[in-house]
């Protein structure tokens, strides 16, 4: 493991405004507290405390939600492509802002500095997409099945959009979210993970910088505190149209059975255990950097991060070989040093959850060709590991939030796609090959059952332009690019009939006189 500079430069708190305490509840300025209780923001590279933050109580996010819904009575009158505008500051922003605000993910969260800077991208390239979608919130108009009458439909803000976000992605699935309904003409209420507040109080000073010199505070909010009191009254809150969330199926299935009970809309993107599949011609050196990247990269904490592998039975023990070797070569150490490629997992219940699955992966049956121990010193780091299961294993079903990754082997592609839809999430999906039936099975109807499908690309790094998400237990939802707009806007079918008389449609006949 590489050493942690212990006197690091942490210059970058200072710019992004996160030094020493700061408060938990904004709407555009930052509310102070009615409860004092602290949450203590630490660094999963050496476990000291960066900073803290004043938790907001249930009568702050009450404060919050007022002047958010304030906000949203002008924010819907702006017009979209100004509301773009708007949008557009903010990224030039957030570019100005790239360097520091991904050195916070990294220390706050433990991805390496380059992930951190790419996620940020992440957040410029989704409000670059946002600020073009504020000129193309397109309707349809149809034909009328009556004469002298024209039908369409248009689209309107929602209201007050929750959006509840998790550790892995600080700042990328808020980006997503805000910045389309945004647009939309949509406020944004956030209630991020407590595991990294100091990067949501960055983003939110940014926010409020922007905001406030565009003359429209309040579109952007932010309630940090616990989950049994912010995230549950939020989540019950009649007046959120739509609740936005991202994190683990079961509290996909919470969120999703509460708003569904107010008959609200919920947006939920949850687990994923997703899988690679090898063929035998495929190019191995691809195949091999896309799963180390997949399986490795952000020390296995991304939804999108590969879990599973299938390899063609001829190829399955020398690209093992291969892929031991590589996981052998991985540097893992401080996420700020530039030659590290794997930072630590978030903090000590990550660890524990790692080393809980090695436990069960032994019991059954599993054998650990690489890996499998925590890295001792301070700090949540462990070693990334190799297992060779079978499908049988219970264990392969679930989705471990770190560094594991599963080696399974097969004979043919259709068996391949088989296993790899036999789980019950369904996010994102891979095959390495350069057969061109194996790449169309893989595509087609009978093929990958998941919400992101790719052909020698790994799992994980999907751009902003294509709608994010996944199926079954992944929960269905779509963020990010394409026209997962829709979501955040409400529609309204409209009939203008410019005859003299009311007519009927479907032939009806009514006649009062
Ligand atoms: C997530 O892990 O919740 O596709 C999001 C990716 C990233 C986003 C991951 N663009 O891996």
């Amino acid at each position: 493991m590489s050493e942690t500079t212990t006197s690091m430069n942490t210059d970058f708190l200072t710019r992004l405004g996160v030094q020493g305490t700061s408060l938990g509840a904004c709407w555009g300025e930052w509310v102070e507290t009615s409860e004092g209780r602290e949450l203590v923001s630490v660094s999963p590279t050496d476990e000291s405390e960066i900073g803290r933050v004043k938790m907001a109580s249930k009568d702050d996010y009450g404060h919050v939600m007022t002047k958010a819904r304030e906000a949203f009575e002008t924010w819907r009158m702006v017009p979209a492509p100004q509301r773009g505008e708007v949008v557009r500051l903010l990224a030039h922003e957030f570019r100005r802002h790239k360097e520091d605000l991904g050195a916070l993910i990294a220390w706050e969260m433990g991805k390496i500095r380059s992930e951190g800077e790419g996620e940020v991208q992440e957040i410029i390239d989704i409000a670059d997409f946002a600020v073009g979608l504020s000129r193309q919130l397109y309707g349809l108009t149809m034909h009328s099945e009556r004469p002298g009458h024209r039908m369409y439909e248009q689209w309107h803000p929602l209201g007050v959009v929750g959006v509840i976000t998790a550790f892995n992605f600080p700042g990328a699935v808020w980006a997503w979210n805000a910045m389309i309904a945004a647009v939309c003409g949509d406020v944004i209420l956030w209630k991020p993970s407590s595991k990294t507040p100091l990067t949501a109080v960055a983003i939110q000073n940014i926010c409020n910088r922007v905001m406030k010199e565009a003359g429209c505070p309040g579109v952007f909010n932010l309630v940090i505190g616990a989950g049994r009191e912010v995230g549950e009254t939020l989540i019950n809150d009649r007046r959120i149209p739509l609740v936005s969330a991202t994190g683990s199926c079961h509290m996909g299935r919470r969120i999703g059975e509460i708003v569904a009970k107010r008959l609200g809309r919920s947006l939920l993107e949850l687990g994923g255990n997703n899988a690679i599949i090898v063929t035998e011609d495929a190019d191995l050196d691809m195949a091999l950097s896309g799963i180390v990247f997949g399986a490795v990269g952000t020390a296995g904490q991304r939804c999108t991060s590969t879990r599973r592998i299938f390899l063609h039975r001829s190829i399955a023990a020398s690209f093992t070989d291969r892929l031991k070797k590589a996981y052998a070569s991985i540097s893992i150490g401080n996420p700020l040093d530039d030659s590290v490629l794997m930072g630590p997992l978030v903090d000590e219940g990550a660890v524990k959850d790692y080393e809980d699955a090695l436990e069960t992966i032994r019991t059954q049956g599993g054998e650990i060709l690489y890996g499998g121990k925590r890295v001792e010193g301070p700090g949540f780091f462990v070693e990334p590991t190799l297992v060779k299961a079978d499908p049988d294993m219970p264990i392969t079903k679930d989705e471990t939030f770190a560094p594991i990754l599963y080696i399974f082997e097969f004979d043919d592609v259709d068996e391949a796609i088989r296993m790899q839809n036999d789980v019950d999430q369904g996010l994102s999906s891979a095959i390495f090959t350069r057969d061109l039936l194996a790449a169309e099975t893989f595509l087609s109807h009978r093929g990958s059952d998941c919400g992101i499908a790719n052909v020698n690309i790994g799992t994980s790094g999907a751009e902003i332009g294509g709608a994010f998400g996944g199926e079954k237990d992944t929960g269905g939802g779509r963020e990010a690019g394409s026209d997962s707009w829709k979501i955040y806007m409400r529609r309204q079918t409209c009939t203008i009939n410019w005859t003299k008389e009311v007519q009927l449609a479907q032939g009806v006949e009514f006649d009062v006189s």
